[in-house]
């Protein structure tokens, strides 16, 4: 930042207006008539940051000018997170909130755009949906435009024994949890009988990407391995938790408290991804 004084020495004047010839502020103005400054310098939009009255001033002056530049503070981020899932909102805000990021969210920018999730990764998908929020957000905010950037989550299920499905469709795989569930028992209890093994190895995949108008700038993958059960146990959670029983377990994710889940849970593994990250970059 160049630094403006103003002095009281008129003899100086001309030499100091050669300065303000080159199109920037001056670092330096003498003038023995304040009053006059105004006529004589472009100063209509901004103030001297000091008048030099005496020799104690000038000393003042000096100083600053040489003093070394101060960094100008970066302006807090802010980030949209692009879910409306509430529980996703809590977690990833607590995430923005400890690394000084301001974080926005659906209700605030009067909702979400539909994005549609026709990927064949969960990475596609997941930055596809942040790009997309993150245009939407920048167009909220035009003062900030390209500086706001959007979070983005995409998970599902993949089983072994299905090569991987449903992944990607997870979500669509079937019209509600109780068919999804009922569907993959089926399909894997089929394959399972095909191949003559005994194949329940499964995991799920959250993938978080963070992404600016421009493009993706990470995505982070959280995945958590287990087996699928025959029978359906436990109330809590949603999607084919009850179906789902994490290594080192014996309690379905159904089961299991909403805090013991988050503790193991993929998307808690790819949000402590995106946390460490964003620490780093904002240290
Ligand atoms: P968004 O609004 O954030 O897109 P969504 O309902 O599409 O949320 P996800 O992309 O997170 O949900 O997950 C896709 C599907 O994968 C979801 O509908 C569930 O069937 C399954 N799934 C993902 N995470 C799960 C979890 O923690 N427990 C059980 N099922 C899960």
């Amino acid at each position: 930042m160049k630094k403006l004084f103003a002095d009281t020495d008129l003899l100086k004047l001309q030499f100091q207006k050669s300065l303000l010839g080159s199109g920037g502020i001056p670092a330096f103005i003498r003038n023995e008539n304040a009053a006059m400054l105004r006529y004589l310098l472009p100063l209509q939009e901004t103030t001297p940051e000091l008048w030099i009255a005496n020799d104690e001033d000038l000393e003042k002056a000096l100083a600053l000018l040489n003093a070394p530049p101060v960094a100008e503070k970066t302006p807090e981020p802010r980030i949209f997170i692009g879910t409306k899932n509430k529980h996703k909102i809590s977690e990833i805000s607590a995430i923005l909130r400890g690394c000084g990021a301001e974080a926005i969210i659906p209700d605030d920018l009067g909702g979400l755009p539909d994005v549609e999730e026709d990927g064949h990764s969960f990475e596609e998908n997941a930055s596809k949906k942040a790009i997309a929020f993150a245009k939407f957000a920048a167009a909220k905010f035009p003062e900030q435009g390209r500086g706001v950037m959007a979070i983005a989550d995409d998970s599902g299920l993949e089983a072994d024994a299905l090569f991987g499905a449903p992944g990607v469709h997870s979500s669509r795989y079937a019209e509600d949890d109780l068919r999804r569930i009922a569907k993959l028992l089926t399909e894997i209890g089929r394959a399972n009988k095909r191949s003559g093994e005994e194949n329940r190895r499964a995991r799920f995949v959250s993938v978080v990407a963070l992404a600016s108008p421009d493009g993706v700038e990470a995505c982070f993958r959280g995945e958590v391995n287990g087996i699928i059960i025959e029978t359906p146990r436990g109330s809590n959670g949603f999607g084919y938790d009850p179906v789902f029983v994490p290594d080192g377990f014996s309690l379905t994710f159904a089961e299991l408290s909403s805090t013991e889940k988050n503790k193991i849970s993929h998307r808690s593994r790819a949000l402590a991804k995106l946390d460490q990250y964003m620490r780093t970059k904002h240290d």
